[in-house]
């Protein structure tokens, strides 16, 4: 196996034993095989649609095989098997359909044992993808910003809300890998890239707002109630507001975990009294809350940790979507409504005990673009006055490494005359310490999931414009993002598209960035690594 598509990778260089995450290299071996797959189908509908055939089915197997092999949504080898196979079988349709003649390998493989598959994933792995290093590098940061655009676009398509243009880039970057390209070919493809990730989050943020209302600012309670409870994790709204409904009146509550903790902030779901706030904390410690939780967990996408060998919860925990894992059972039943029947996880709540509280409170979220936006004047008199000398972009993602602390001590280190601006699962590394407010506005403004890191850059581009400067990199925002997986690369690469210079990463640079690659980056967008929070402090000029 080799895999170097998140933060942890091994050494930073590649994970070529077992994954850190915990995947196998079986597993590891199917996802690149799956990804394999979807080229051929990628060809096949790129094809199809020149000859005016609908692939609409097509790309939506495409996005979610992208999905599935993103960092700790699947481990499940049977399921990624499955989707190879089925996404095989979708190839050879449409090349039939579309009387497709031309012959590639992706085109044409086929598999009939579980052998074959093994022995073709070893020769499809990312590293075959180039013989030059710096061309590899970069089609595998090409392949990881659009796994992260796949995520979006899945969101989004289960909310009724597609954008053709979206799937064409993921199906043509696919067919791109396959093909010999120039450095600065790939650097376009690159910032193409960016742009589609700009794309994809509007367009996931216009299904979220259209759907469920404009987030507001909401305290959210962190303790527990006295009714058995439904744990809800990942990021997808349409698969809570299911749950939701089919839970109402049946005495068992839901809780949010980790990226679902902004759904308590739109409107659409506080009619839902019985979603009653959010039990613990970022997913990496998912393997004790789960056993405190009590009752059911129903995992809607990642992050995913496989359990330990002493875990008790596992009888208790299930997947849906692009999410699986061996021996955690699968919701893929519907409804005579087409909705998700999640009556099985429900009737396995009533007989659980409620959750065993771990902290009481609440939290305050709700600050997406639309809210702060209604709070400009206040932030902007805040501003002007001196109140709010800077605005620290700290978006991104959470994970287990000691190094992540760094997150925790910079926001309470920062000056008192500066406001955090959060998404993503990065934010419970400093969500809950009490950091204050300036002049009513508090110090951790979070605008919600990774995705919704957009509401940043709209908050961003409004204060550019309304503040009349000809750059955005000379607003008082800095930004110091935290990154782990392939979603927070898209956001990442969006931010560069939009032109936002400066950004420090961490809490390391990505591990597939060759040493010239490095240096482009650094050199064309400024992007630097986290040091110690003084040295970081210092070259903010925060201090
Ligand atoms: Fe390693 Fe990350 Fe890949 Fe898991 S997802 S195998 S930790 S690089
Ligand atoms: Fe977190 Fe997995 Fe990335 Fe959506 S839940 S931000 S890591």
């Amino acid at each position: 196996m080799f895999c170097n598509q998140c933060q942890e990778t091994a050494k930073n260089t590649g994970c070529t034993i077992n994954g850190v995450c915990g995947k196998k290299e079986d597993t590891a071996n199917f996802q690149d095989l799956l990804i394999f797959a979807c080229q051929g189908l990628a060809f096949a509908t790129i094809e199809a649609r020149k000859k005016g055939i609908d692939t609409n089915v097509e790309s939506k197997f495409i996005t979610n095989g992208l999905f599935i092999t993103i960092t700790n949504a699947n481990f499940d080898n049977a399921a990624i098997m499955k989707a190879i196979n089925d996404c095989i079988a979708l190839r050879d349709n449409l090349k039939t359909k579309a009387n497709i003649n031309e012959k590639n390998d992706a085109l044409d493989w086929k598999g009939t044992s579980e052998a074959d598959f093994n022995e073709k994933a070893k020769q499809v792995s990312t590293l075959f993808f180039d013989k030059d290093e710096d061309i590899r590098a970069l089609k595998q940061y090409t392949l990881f910003g659009v796994k992260g655009i796949a995520a979006y676009a899945e969101h989004a398509f289960n909310l009724g809300f597609e954008e053709q243009d979206i799937y064409n880039f993921m199906e043509e970057t696919l067919v791109m890998i396959a093909r010999p390209m120039s450095l600065k070919d790939m650097l376009d493809w690159l910032v193409k890239t960016g742009e589609h990730g700009v794309k994809v989050m509007a367009l996931l943020d216009k299904a979220n707002t259209s759907t469920f209302g404009n987030p507001e600012i909401s305290k959210v309670n962190i303790g527990v109630g006295k009714n058995p409870g439904i744990l809800i994790s990942g990021h997808d709204l349409n698969d809570l507001e299911q749950l939701l409904i089919q839970t109402e009146g049946t005495g068992v509550d839901v809780y949010t975990h980790s990226e679902m903790l902004p759904a308590n902030a739109y409107p659409h779901f506080k009619k839902y009294k019985h979603l009653v706030g959010n039990y613990g904390n970022a997913w990496h410690r998912q393997l004790d809350e789960f056993e405190t939780f009590n009752g059911p967990v129903l995992f809607t996408t990642n992050c995913l940790v496989p359990p330990r060998k002493t875990t008790t919860y596992n009888d208790r925990i299930f997947t849906t979507g692009a999410a699986g894992m061996p021996d955690w059972k699968v919701i893929d039943k519907k409804l005579a409504n087409g909705h998700k029947d999640f009556s099985e996880i429900i009737e396995l709540a009533k007989k659980c005990q409620p959750p065993t509280a771990i902290e009481n409170g609440e939290i305050t979220i709700g600050f997406a673009h639309n809210q702060v936006l209604a709070l400009a004047d206040k932030v902007l008199e805040a501003v002007n006055s001196g109140a709010i000398k800077k605005l620290v972009v700290m978006s991104g993602c959470d994970a287990r490494q000691k190094t992540r602390e760094y997150y925790t001590e910079f926001a309470k280190q920062l000056p008192k005359d500066t406001v955090i601006l959060t998404s993503g699962c990065a934010k419970y590394r400093y969500n809950k310490l009490q950091l204050g407010d300036i002049n009513g506005i508090p110090r951790v403004l979070d605008a919600g999931q990774c995705n919704d890191s957009y509401s940043w850059a709209v908050v961003a581009l409004k204060l550019k414009e309304v503040l009349k400067l000809d750059d955005i990199n000379k607003l008082p925002i800095i930004f110091n993002i935290a990154w782990y997986e392939q979603k927070a690369i898209i956001v990442h690469l969006a931010l560069l598209y939009l032109g936002i210079k400066n950004t420090h990463i961490g809490p390391t640079l990505p591990g597939f960035l060759t040493p010239n690659l490095l240096k482009i980056v650094q050199d064309n967008f400024g992007v630097q690594t986290i040091t110690t929070v003084e040295e970081d402090m210092k070259s903010f000029g925060l201090c």
